[in-house]
């Protein structure tokens, strides 16, 4: 099967495009990865090469659980920009060796270069969000969003209030990210140490800050970690109008007996710490 046809691809350059429409991927910013299904890695496997170089994934990072499997994975210094166009040159598809410290390129990349400089941020993330899930989850997907990014100039750095205030500017925030959002401390980007506090933090949300920096989602399918990132960021943007208008002040607000009603009839289960009295 031509690759390019195969759905799992599709989807890949289509989300990819749809990321860079909204204006979070400038010049190389951002990057992702898809776990694929046995059927669609078998399905397009004929593409493959044989003769790639076994490379490092990063320093104390290993995903043995992810041996021989296959990750759809943007590459490092590569443009969303340029995904649909030229996806051979923008994109690569990679396998993880026995001992799950080293990948190899076996599609992609066409002209040469290496995945995402945040590999080790991903395959952590796969790693801990498989297991949590039964296998379900198979995307990682880390963006550059203005007003996300605007808030970590604003807000405290704390999960707990990053979540409320997101939560509070929809009332289904809190129903498409009920485990709220991690906020980090501030990293150097592409090295294993902000893969490893990713990673752990993911262990409790889907979604996690990068402060001054960006966003990272995980989920199931492309569109729903797509959904996350674009629900947060709208939510972020809402909040930085409503400051802008009013300095902050809220005439009035979803309140913690509001998110107390949802999590009931919704069958969710909130920690509490998001639910704080102001
Ligand atoms: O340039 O976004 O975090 C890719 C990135 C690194
Ligand atoms: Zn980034």
């Amino acid at each position: 099967m031509d690759i390019l046809k195969s759905k799992a691809i599709q989807s890949f350059i289509k989300i990819a495009d749809m990321g860079w429409q909204m204006g979070w991927h400038e010049i190389n910013g951002g990057n992702m990865s898809y776990r694929m299904t046995s059927d669609e890695a078998d399905e397009v496997k004929e593409n493959f090469r044989s003769d790639g170089e076994w490379k490092e994934i990063g320093k104390d990072v290993a995903v043995p659980d992810f041996a021989g499997q296959y990750f759809v994975v943007t590459g490092s210094g590569k443009y969303f920009q340029n995904v649909k166009d030229n996806p051979e040159d923008s994109f690569c598809i990679i396998t993880v060796n026995n001992s799950g410290d080293k990948y190899k390129i076996v599609w992609g990349l066409s002209n040469g270069g290496r995945p995402t400089s945040e590999i080790s941020a991903h395959l952590l993330t796969h790693s801990i969000k498989a297991k949590a899930t039964g296998g379900k989850y198979r995307v990682v997907y880390h963006s550059h969003p203005k007003y996300t990014n605007i808030l970590t100039y604003i807000l405290p750095l704390k999960s707990e209030v990053f979540t409320r205030e997101l939560w509070e500017m929809m009332t289904e925030c809190s129903i498409v990210f009920p485990n709220g959002v991690g906020v980090m401390d501030w990293k150097v980007p592409c090295c294993a140490e902000i893969g490893i506090a990713t990673g752990r933090l993911m262990e409790k949300y889907d979604a996690v800050i990068w402060p001054h920096h960006g966003l990272v989602c995980s989920g199931e399918k492309l569109d729903m970690a797509f959904g996350i990132m674009h629900t947060i960021e709208k939510a972020a943007e809402m909040l930085v109008n409503v400051m802008q208008i009013t300095g902050g002040k809220k005439a009035q607000t979803i309140t913690p007996d509001n998110f107390r009603a949802i999590e009931k009839d919704f069958n969710l289960n909130f920690s509490e710490e998001f639910l704080y009295e102001k």
